[in-house]
Protein backbone atom coordinates (compact mmCIF):
# COMPACT_ATOMS: atom_id res chain seq x y z
CA UNK A 1 0.00 0.00 0.00
CA UNK A 2 3.08 2.14 0.63
CA UNK A 3 3.99 2.18 -3.11
CA UNK A 4 0.05 3.79 -3.50
CA UNK A 5 1.36 7.47 -2.35
CA UNK A 6 -0.30 10.65 -3.86
CA UNK A 7 2.21 13.69 -4.23
CA UNK A 8 1.70 16.70 -1.96
CA UNK A 9 -0.83 18.54 -3.94
CA UNK A 10 -2.91 15.83 -4.44
CA UNK A 11 -3.57 14.71 -1.02
CA UNK A 12 -7.21 14.29 -2.01
CA UNK A 13 -5.88 11.96 -4.90
CA UNK A 14 -8.22 9.16 -5.94
CA UNK A 15 -5.59 6.79 -4.25
CA UNK A 16 -5.53 7.66 -0.78
CA UNK A 17 -9.53 7.58 -0.90
CA UNK A 18 -9.03 3.83 -2.23
CA UNK A 19 -7.53 2.84 0.59
CA UNK A 20 -10.75 4.43 2.56
CA UNK A 21 -13.36 3.92 0.79
CA UNK A 22 -13.03 2.52 -2.88
CA UNK A 23 -16.84 3.92 -3.54
CA UNK A 24 -15.74 7.62 -2.49
CA UNK A 25 -12.57 7.52 -4.76
CA UNK A 26 -14.93 5.99 -7.43
CA UNK A 27 -17.04 9.39 -7.00
CA UNK A 28 -13.75 11.46 -6.89
CA UNK A 29 -12.04 10.05 -10.08
CA UNK A 30 -15.29 10.36 -11.72
CA UNK A 31 -15.63 13.81 -10.61
CA UNK A 32 -12.70 15.00 -12.32
CA UNK A 33 -13.04 13.83 -15.75
CA UNK A 34 -16.87 13.94 -16.24
CA UNK A 35 -17.21 17.70 -16.80
CA UNK A 36 -20.91 18.24 -18.22
CA UNK A 37 -21.66 18.91 -21.55
CA UNK A 38 -25.12 21.55 -22.33
CA UNK A 39 -27.26 18.89 -21.28
CA UNK A 40 -25.78 16.99 -18.08
CA UNK A 41 -23.85 14.53 -19.90
CA UNK A 42 -20.05 13.95 -20.54
CA UNK A 43 -18.43 16.17 -22.76
CA UNK A 44 -16.66 14.75 -25.58
CA UNK A 45 -13.59 16.00 -24.48
CA UNK A 46 -13.88 13.76 -21.22
CA UNK A 47 -14.29 10.82 -23.40
CA UNK A 48 -10.90 9.78 -24.08
CA UNK A 49 -10.05 9.88 -20.41
CA UNK A 50 -12.83 7.63 -19.81
CA UNK A 51 -12.35 5.01 -22.34
CA UNK A 52 -8.47 5.14 -20.84
CA UNK A 53 -9.87 4.44 -17.53
CA UNK A 54 -12.68 1.47 -18.68
CA UNK A 55 -10.18 0.32 -20.70
CA UNK A 56 -12.71 -0.06 -24.11
CA UNK A 57 -15.03 2.22 -25.65
CA UNK A 58 -18.18 3.12 -24.00
CA UNK A 59 -21.06 2.54 -26.48
CA UNK A 60 -23.74 5.22 -26.46
CA UNK A 61 -21.58 7.68 -24.03
CA UNK A 62 -23.51 10.02 -25.49
CA UNK A 63 -26.29 8.81 -23.35
CA UNK A 64 -24.38 8.67 -20.20
CA UNK A 65 -25.74 10.63 -17.39
CA UNK A 66 -22.64 12.96 -15.83
CA UNK A 67 -21.88 12.27 -12.36
CA UNK A 68 -22.79 8.65 -12.96
CA UNK A 69 -19.83 6.44 -11.86
CA UNK A 70 -20.12 3.52 -14.60
CA UNK A 71 -20.85 0.23 -12.64
CA UNK A 72 -16.96 -1.46 -13.51
CA UNK A 73 -15.76 0.95 -11.06
CA UNK A 74 -18.11 0.86 -8.92
CA UNK A 75 -17.49 -2.14 -6.94
CA UNK A 76 -13.82 -2.30 -8.01
CA UNK A 77 -11.75 -2.13 -5.04
CA UNK A 78 -8.49 -1.90 -7.92
CA UNK A 79 -6.92 1.24 -7.83
CA UNK A 80 -6.90 3.74 -10.69
CA UNK A 81 -5.31 0.89 -13.63
CA UNK A 82 -3.22 2.28 -16.23
CA UNK A 83 -4.09 0.33 -19.65
CA UNK A 84 -1.02 -2.05 -20.01
CA UNK A 85 0.51 -0.89 -16.71
CA UNK A 86 1.71 -2.44 -13.20
CA UNK A 87 -0.46 -0.91 -10.51
CA UNK A 88 2.32 -0.36 -8.72
CA UNK A 89 3.44 2.36 -10.44
CA UNK A 90 3.29 5.83 -8.47
CA UNK A 91 0.41 8.10 -10.12
CA UNK A 92 1.33 11.54 -10.00
CA UNK A 93 -1.78 12.26 -11.78
CA UNK A 94 -4.56 11.30 -14.40
CA UNK A 95 -5.22 13.59 -16.65
CA UNK A 96 -2.85 13.62 -18.22
CA UNK A 97 -1.62 10.23 -17.06
CA UNK A 98 1.96 10.39 -15.22
CA UNK A 99 3.53 7.68 -13.11
CA UNK A 100 6.75 6.74 -11.70
CA UNK A 101 8.44 3.49 -11.10
CA UNK A 102 9.37 2.72 -7.05
CA UNK A 103 12.93 2.24 -7.35
CA UNK A 104 13.33 -1.35 -6.12
CA UNK A 105 11.15 -1.60 -9.14
CA UNK A 106 13.42 -0.83 -11.61
CA UNK A 107 16.01 -3.65 -10.28
CA UNK A 108 15.63 -6.13 -13.53
CA UNK A 109 18.58 -5.11 -16.13
CA UNK A 110 16.24 -3.45 -18.31
CA UNK A 111 13.02 -1.75 -17.43
CA UNK A 112 10.08 -4.05 -18.33
CA UNK A 113 6.91 -2.47 -20.18
CA UNK A 114 4.97 -3.00 -17.77
CA UNK A 115 7.38 -1.05 -15.41
CA UNK A 116 8.39 2.19 -16.87
CA UNK A 117 7.09 5.23 -16.32
CA UNK A 118 4.81 7.39 -17.99
CA UNK A 119 5.07 10.88 -18.86
CA UNK A 120 1.94 12.20 -20.65
CA UNK A 121 1.50 16.17 -21.79
CA UNK A 122 -1.90 15.54 -23.25
CA UNK A 123 -4.47 12.66 -24.45
CA UNK A 124 -2.87 9.16 -26.27
CA UNK A 125 -4.54 8.16 -29.57
CA UNK A 126 -7.04 5.97 -29.41
CA UNK A 127 -7.68 3.12 -32.12
CA UNK A 128 -4.27 3.43 -33.57
CA UNK A 129 -4.17 1.13 -36.64
CA UNK A 130 -0.59 0.32 -37.23
CA UNK A 131 -1.44 -0.79 -40.99
CA UNK A 132 -2.30 2.65 -41.69
CA UNK A 133 0.71 4.54 -39.00
CA UNK A 134 2.67 6.62 -41.34
CA UNK A 135 5.74 8.64 -40.52
CA UNK A 136 6.18 11.79 -42.97
CA UNK A 137 9.51 13.75 -42.96
CA UNK A 138 9.85 17.33 -43.94
CA UNK A 139 11.22 20.72 -43.46
CA UNK A 140 12.99 23.35 -44.57
CA UNK A 141 16.51 21.65 -44.25
CA UNK A 142 15.12 18.80 -46.00
CA UNK A 143 15.71 18.13 -49.19
CA UNK A 144 12.72 16.28 -50.40
CA UNK A 145 9.28 15.13 -48.13
CA UNK A 146 8.58 11.61 -47.59
CA UNK A 147 6.69 9.28 -46.19
CA UNK A 148 6.77 6.01 -44.66
CA UNK A 149 4.59 3.03 -43.51
CA UNK A 150 5.51 0.85 -40.71
CA UNK A 151 6.12 -1.59 -43.30
CA UNK A 152 8.42 0.25 -45.34
CA UNK A 153 10.50 0.92 -42.08
CA UNK A 154 11.28 -2.48 -41.15
CA UNK A 155 11.70 -3.40 -45.12
CA UNK A 156 13.43 -0.92 -46.20
CA UNK A 157 15.92 0.06 -43.49
CA UNK A 158 18.18 -1.96 -41.20
CA UNK A 159 17.14 -3.18 -38.25
CA UNK A 160 18.80 -2.30 -35.09
CA UNK A 161 18.20 -2.48 -31.35
CA UNK A 162 20.06 -0.66 -28.76
CA UNK A 163 19.50 -0.18 -24.53
CA UNK A 164 19.01 3.40 -24.03
CA UNK A 165 18.05 5.20 -21.00
CA UNK A 166 15.33 7.92 -21.02
CA UNK A 167 14.79 10.05 -18.13
CA UNK A 168 12.56 12.76 -17.97
CA UNK A 169 14.49 15.91 -17.09
CA UNK A 170 12.16 16.67 -13.79
CA UNK A 171 12.98 13.52 -12.37
CA UNK A 172 13.64 14.32 -9.06
CA UNK A 173 11.62 17.77 -8.55
CA UNK A 174 10.20 17.00 -5.79
CA UNK A 175 13.02 18.19 -3.22
CA UNK A 176 13.51 21.14 -4.63
CA UNK A 177 12.75 24.39 -2.61
CA UNK A 178 11.07 26.80 -3.10
CA UNK A 179 9.01 23.74 -5.21
CA UNK A 180 9.08 24.14 -8.54
CA UNK A 181 5.34 22.91 -10.25
CA UNK A 182 4.99 20.36 -12.44
CA UNK A 183 4.97 16.39 -11.84
CA UNK A 184 6.49 16.01 -8.30
CA UNK A 185 8.65 13.28 -9.19
CA UNK A 186 10.98 11.81 -6.85
CA UNK A 187 13.21 9.13 -8.13
CA UNK A 188 11.36 6.95 -10.87
CA UNK A 189 11.07 8.90 -14.40
CA UNK A 190 13.76 6.68 -15.56
CA UNK A 191 14.07 3.47 -17.41
CA UNK A 192 16.00 1.65 -19.36
CA UNK A 193 14.69 -1.01 -22.35
CA UNK A 194 15.57 -2.77 -25.17
CA UNK A 195 14.65 -0.43 -28.20
CA UNK A 196 14.43 -1.67 -31.68
CA UNK A 197 13.27 0.09 -35.31
CA UNK A 198 15.69 1.81 -37.44
CA UNK A 199 18.24 4.53 -37.18
CA UNK A 200 16.97 8.14 -37.28
CA UNK A 201 20.29 9.02 -39.29
CA UNK A 202 19.38 6.41 -42.04
CA UNK A 203 15.77 7.85 -42.51
CA UNK A 204 17.36 11.30 -42.24
CA UNK A 205 20.14 10.81 -45.12
CA UNK A 206 17.06 8.88 -47.25
CA UNK A 207 15.24 11.85 -47.39
CA UNK A 208 18.09 14.21 -47.68
CA UNK A 209 20.01 16.90 -45.61
CA UNK A 210 20.69 20.37 -46.54
CA UNK A 211 23.68 21.56 -45.29
CA UNK A 212 21.97 24.58 -42.87
CA UNK A 213 20.35 21.96 -41.03
CA UNK A 214 20.33 22.69 -37.46
CA UNK A 215 17.91 20.46 -35.60
CA UNK A 216 15.07 18.16 -36.03
CA UNK A 217 11.57 17.88 -33.97
CA UNK A 218 8.65 15.93 -33.92
CA UNK A 219 4.88 15.46 -33.93
CA UNK A 220 2.84 13.44 -32.44
CA UNK A 221 -0.77 12.20 -32.61
CA UNK A 222 -1.74 12.98 -29.29
CA UNK A 223 -4.50 15.41 -28.49
CA UNK A 224 -4.36 19.00 -25.94
CA UNK A 225 -5.91 18.64 -23.19
CA UNK A 226 -7.67 21.24 -23.78
CA UNK A 227 -9.60 19.03 -26.81
CA UNK A 228 -8.71 21.48 -29.62
CA UNK A 229 -7.37 19.34 -31.95
CA UNK A 230 -5.12 22.16 -33.78
CA UNK A 231 -3.55 22.62 -30.73
CA UNK A 232 0.27 20.73 -30.68
CA UNK A 233 0.38 19.17 -27.47
CA UNK A 234 4.48 18.70 -27.27
CA UNK A 235 6.40 19.39 -30.01
CA UNK A 236 10.39 19.19 -28.95
CA UNK A 237 13.72 18.34 -31.08
CA UNK A 238 17.86 17.24 -30.73
CA UNK A 239 20.43 19.34 -32.76
CA UNK A 240 21.68 17.57 -35.96
CA UNK A 241 24.19 15.98 -34.22
CA UNK A 242 22.22 14.24 -31.54
CA UNK A 243 20.18 13.56 -34.83
CA UNK A 244 22.59 11.82 -36.63
CA UNK A 245 24.23 9.84 -33.51
CA UNK A 246 24.14 6.06 -34.26
CA UNK A 247 21.87 5.13 -31.45
CA UNK A 248 19.21 7.74 -32.17
CA UNK A 249 16.40 5.66 -33.16
CA UNK A 250 12.84 5.33 -34.80
CA UNK A 251 11.24 2.56 -32.50
CA UNK A 252 8.41 0.31 -32.85
CA UNK A 253 9.85 -2.54 -30.09
CA UNK A 254 10.30 -2.12 -26.74
CA UNK A 255 12.29 -5.21 -24.99
CA UNK A 256 11.18 -6.69 -27.93
CA UNK A 257 7.61 -6.78 -27.57
CA UNK A 258 5.29 -3.86 -29.38
CA UNK A 259 5.09 -0.39 -27.58
CA UNK A 260 2.79 -0.15 -24.68
CA UNK A 261 0.00 2.47 -25.64
CA UNK A 262 1.39 4.94 -22.85
CA UNK A 263 4.82 4.87 -24.12
CA UNK A 264 4.00 5.66 -27.80
CA UNK A 265 2.31 2.97 -30.02
CA UNK A 266 2.93 2.35 -32.73
CA UNK A 267 5.90 4.42 -33.48
CA UNK A 268 8.24 6.82 -31.46
CA UNK A 269 11.74 8.50 -31.53
CA UNK A 270 14.72 7.53 -28.46
CA UNK A 271 17.37 9.66 -27.88
CA UNK A 272 19.02 7.64 -24.96
CA UNK A 273 20.68 9.88 -22.64
CA UNK A 274 18.96 13.20 -23.01
CA UNK A 275 15.64 14.59 -21.36
CA UNK A 276 13.02 12.32 -22.22
CA UNK A 277 10.78 15.30 -23.64
CA UNK A 278 12.79 14.84 -27.17
CA UNK A 279 11.56 11.38 -27.38
CA UNK A 280 8.08 11.55 -28.88
CA UNK A 281 5.49 9.85 -28.80
CA UNK A 282 2.77 8.47 -31.18
CA UNK A 283 5.49 9.70 -33.89
CA UNK A 284 3.97 10.62 -36.88
CA UNK A 285 6.32 13.85 -38.63
CA UNK A 286 9.61 14.87 -37.90
CA UNK A 287 11.02 17.97 -39.50
CA UNK A 288 14.60 18.83 -40.11
CA UNK A 289 14.94 22.39 -39.45
CA UNK A 290 17.46 24.93 -40.17
CA UNK A 291 16.91 26.79 -36.95
CA UNK A 292 16.75 26.02 -33.40
CA UNK A 293 13.27 24.09 -33.23
CA UNK A 294 10.64 26.71 -31.08
CA UNK A 295 7.55 24.19 -31.08
CA UNK A 296 5.58 24.26 -27.59
CA UNK A 297 7.71 23.33 -24.55
CA UNK A 298 10.86 24.09 -26.54
CA UNK A 299 10.83 27.82 -25.70
CA UNK A 300 10.33 30.42 -22.67
CA UNK A 301 10.75 28.24 -19.68
CA UNK A 302 10.67 24.46 -20.85
CA UNK A 303 12.94 22.28 -20.30
CA UNK A 304 15.09 25.08 -19.58
CA UNK A 305 17.76 25.67 -16.76
CA UNK A 306 19.28 29.59 -15.98
CA UNK A 307 22.56 29.26 -18.20
CA UNK A 308 24.13 31.10 -15.25
CA UNK A 309 23.23 29.61 -11.30
CA UNK A 310 21.04 31.63 -9.42
CA UNK A 311 19.93 31.35 -6.21
CA UNK A 312 16.82 29.65 -4.80
CA UNK A 313 13.39 31.27 -5.86
CA UNK A 314 14.79 33.79 -8.36
CA UNK A 315 12.54 34.82 -11.36
CA UNK A 316 14.34 34.30 -14.71
CA UNK A 317 14.33 35.94 -17.94
CA UNK A 318 13.31 33.47 -20.71
CA UNK A 319 16.57 35.02 -22.47
CA UNK A 320 18.93 34.05 -19.58
CA UNK A 321 17.45 30.23 -20.28
CA UNK A 322 19.41 27.70 -21.53
CA UNK A 323 18.37 24.34 -23.16
CA UNK A 324 18.94 21.48 -21.22
CA UNK A 325 20.81 18.73 -23.61
CA UNK A 326 22.87 15.63 -22.22
CA UNK A 327 21.52 14.56 -18.95
CA UNK A 328 24.00 14.41 -15.97
CA UNK A 329 25.53 11.42 -14.25
CA UNK A 330 23.25 9.92 -11.76
CA UNK A 331 22.55 6.48 -9.98
CA UNK A 332 19.32 4.33 -8.43
CA UNK A 333 19.91 2.04 -5.65
CA UNK A 334 17.25 -0.94 -7.01
CA UNK A 335 18.32 -3.56 -4.26
CA UNK A 336 17.44 -3.15 -1.51
CA UNK A 337 13.85 -1.87 -1.12
CA UNK A 338 14.19 1.88 1.41
CA UNK A 339 13.01 0.26 4.98
CA UNK A 340 14.87 -2.82 4.55
CA UNK A 341 16.04 -4.69 8.02
CA UNK A 342 19.27 -7.33 8.19
CA UNK A 343 20.76 -8.66 10.61
CA UNK A 344 23.93 -7.83 11.71
CA UNK A 345 26.48 -10.65 11.10
CA UNK A 346 24.89 -11.09 7.42
CA UNK A 347 26.58 -9.33 4.07
CA UNK A 348 24.18 -7.39 2.28
CA UNK A 349 24.49 -7.69 -1.69
CA UNK A 350 23.21 -3.80 -2.96
CA UNK A 351 22.95 -3.08 -6.32
CA UNK A 352 21.28 -0.34 -8.87
CA UNK A 353 22.15 1.17 -12.11
CA UNK A 354 24.12 4.29 -13.05
CA UNK A 355 24.17 6.89 -16.25
CA UNK A 356 25.45 9.96 -17.38
CA UNK A 357 23.85 11.39 -20.32
CA UNK A 358 26.27 11.09 -23.66
CA UNK A 359 29.38 9.95 -21.59
CA UNK A 360 29.78 6.69 -19.39
CA UNK A 361 30.15 6.02 -15.73
CA UNK A 362 33.27 5.20 -14.55
CA UNK A 363 32.63 4.49 -11.06
CA UNK A 364 30.30 4.55 -8.26
CA UNK A 365 30.88 4.60 -4.53
CA UNK A 366 28.66 3.74 -1.61
CA UNK A 367 28.57 5.16 2.07
CA UNK A 368 26.62 3.99 5.18
CA UNK A 369 27.44 6.53 7.09
CA UNK A 370 26.15 9.93 5.23
CA UNK A 371 29.22 10.51 2.92
CA UNK A 372 32.27 10.77 5.44
CA UNK A 373 33.72 7.61 3.61
CA UNK A 374 33.22 5.96 0.30
CA UNK A 375 33.89 2.41 -0.44
CA UNK A 376 33.76 1.08 -4.77
CA UNK A 377 31.02 -0.65 -6.76
CA UNK A 378 31.82 -2.67 -9.11
CA UNK A 379 30.42 -1.43 -12.17
CA UNK A 380 29.44 -2.99 -15.41
CA UNK A 381 30.75 -1.94 -19.10
CA UNK A 382 27.98 -0.41 -20.94
CA UNK A 383 25.82 -2.32 -23.23
CA UNK A 384 26.33 0.25 -25.76
CA UNK A 385 26.54 3.95 -25.97
CA UNK A 386 23.31 5.87 -23.63
CA UNK A 387 22.73 2.84 -21.79
CA UNK A 388 22.59 2.25 -17.88
CA UNK A 389 25.36 0.58 -16.51
CA UNK A 390 24.65 -2.05 -13.45
CA UNK A 391 27.04 -1.91 -10.09
CA UNK A 392 26.86 -3.88 -7.41
CA UNK A 393 28.94 -4.24 -3.90
CA UNK A 394 28.65 -6.74 -0.27
CA UNK A 395 28.25 -4.35 2.11
CA UNK A 396 28.78 -5.20 6.05
CA UNK A 397 27.75 -2.92 9.02
CA UNK A 398 29.46 -2.72 12.23
CA UNK A 399 26.61 -2.32 14.87
CA UNK A 400 23.25 -2.18 15.05
CA UNK A 401 21.08 0.50 14.44
CA UNK A 402 19.87 2.95 11.59
CA UNK A 403 21.48 3.68 8.55
CA UNK A 404 21.42 5.29 5.15
CA UNK A 405 22.73 3.73 1.99
CA UNK A 406 24.07 6.67 -0.11
CA UNK A 407 25.24 6.15 -4.05
CA UNK A 408 27.33 8.12 -6.08
CA UNK A 409 28.22 8.04 -9.37
CA UNK A 410 30.94 9.44 -11.44
CA UNK A 411 31.24 10.08 -15.49
CA UNK A 412 34.46 9.78 -17.76
CA UNK A 413 34.63 13.21 -17.43
CA UNK A 414 35.42 13.48 -13.85
CA UNK A 415 31.80 14.77 -12.93
CA UNK A 416 30.16 13.18 -9.51
CA UNK A 417 26.53 13.47 -8.30
CA UNK A 418 26.09 15.71 -5.73
CA UNK A 419 25.04 15.00 -2.36
CA UNK A 420 22.65 17.04 -1.54
CA UNK A 421 20.36 19.19 -4.02
CA UNK A 422 22.50 20.80 -7.09
CA UNK A 423 21.41 23.70 -8.38
CA UNK A 424 17.89 25.48 -7.78
CA UNK A 425 16.15 26.01 -11.35
CA UNK A 426 12.72 27.82 -11.74
CA UNK A 427 11.20 24.39 -13.12
CA UNK A 428 13.23 21.50 -11.15
CA UNK A 429 14.96 19.98 -13.53
CA UNK A 430 18.01 17.96 -13.64
CA UNK A 431 17.99 17.14 -9.50
CA UNK A 432 20.79 13.97 -10.10
CA UNK A 433 21.58 14.46 -5.55
CA UNK A 434 23.12 11.03 -4.79
CA UNK A 435 20.27 8.24 -4.10
CA UNK A 436 19.90 7.40 -0.75
CA UNK A 437 18.01 4.31 0.71
CA UNK A 438 17.11 3.52 4.95
CA UNK A 439 18.47 0.24 6.18
CA UNK A 440 18.02 -1.45 9.85
CA UNK A 441 20.45 -3.81 11.26
CA UNK A 442 18.87 -6.00 14.20
N1 LIG B 1 3.82 12.96 -28.38
C1 LIG B 1 4.34 13.08 -27.15
N2 LIG B 1 5.62 12.72 -26.95
C2 LIG B 1 6.17 12.83 -25.71
C3 LIG B 1 5.42 13.35 -24.62
C4 LIG B 1 4.06 13.71 -24.86
O1 LIG B 1 3.34 14.16 -23.97
N3 LIG B 1 3.56 13.56 -26.14
N4 LIG B 1 6.02 13.51 -23.39
C5 LIG B 1 7.48 13.63 -23.41
C6 LIG B 1 8.07 13.64 -22.08
S1 LIG B 1 8.04 15.12 -21.22
C7 LIG B 1 8.72 12.55 -21.58
S2 LIG B 1 9.52 12.60 -20.07
C8 LIG B 1 8.74 11.27 -22.33
C9 LIG B 1 8.18 10.16 -21.46
O2 LIG B 1 8.25 8.93 -22.13
P1 LIG B 1 7.47 7.68 -21.55
O3 LIG B 1 6.08 8.12 -21.21
O4 LIG B 1 7.53 6.65 -22.60
O5 LIG B 1 8.20 7.24 -20.30
O6 LIG B 1 7.97 11.33 -23.52
C10 LIG B 1 8.10 12.53 -24.25
N5 LIG B 1 7.45 12.41 -25.52
MO1 LIG C 1 9.52 14.90 -19.38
Amino acid sequence: MSDLRMNKKDKKGIHQLYQNNPSQADKALWGRITPLGRRGFIKKSALATMNAVLGANMVFAEHFPAGMIPALLYHSTEPFQIPGKSEQLVVLNDRPINAETPAHLLDPEWTPNDLFFVRNNGIPPENVNPKSWTLTIEGESAKTTKRYSLEDLKNNFPTVHYYLTLECGGNGRKEFNPPAKGNQWSTGAVGCAKWTGVKLKDLLEDVGIKKDAVYITYYGKDTHLSGDPNKTVISRGVPIEKALQEESMVVWAMNDQALPVMNGYPLRLVFGGWPASCSGKWLQKIAIRNKIHDGPKMTGQSYRVPCKPVPPGTKVADEDMCIIEAMPVKSLITYPKSGAMISLNRTLNIRGHAWAGDAAVKNIEYSIDFGRSWNPCTISTPENRNAWQHFEAQVKFPETGYYELWAKATDENGQSQPMILPGWNPRGYLNNACHRIAIKVQ
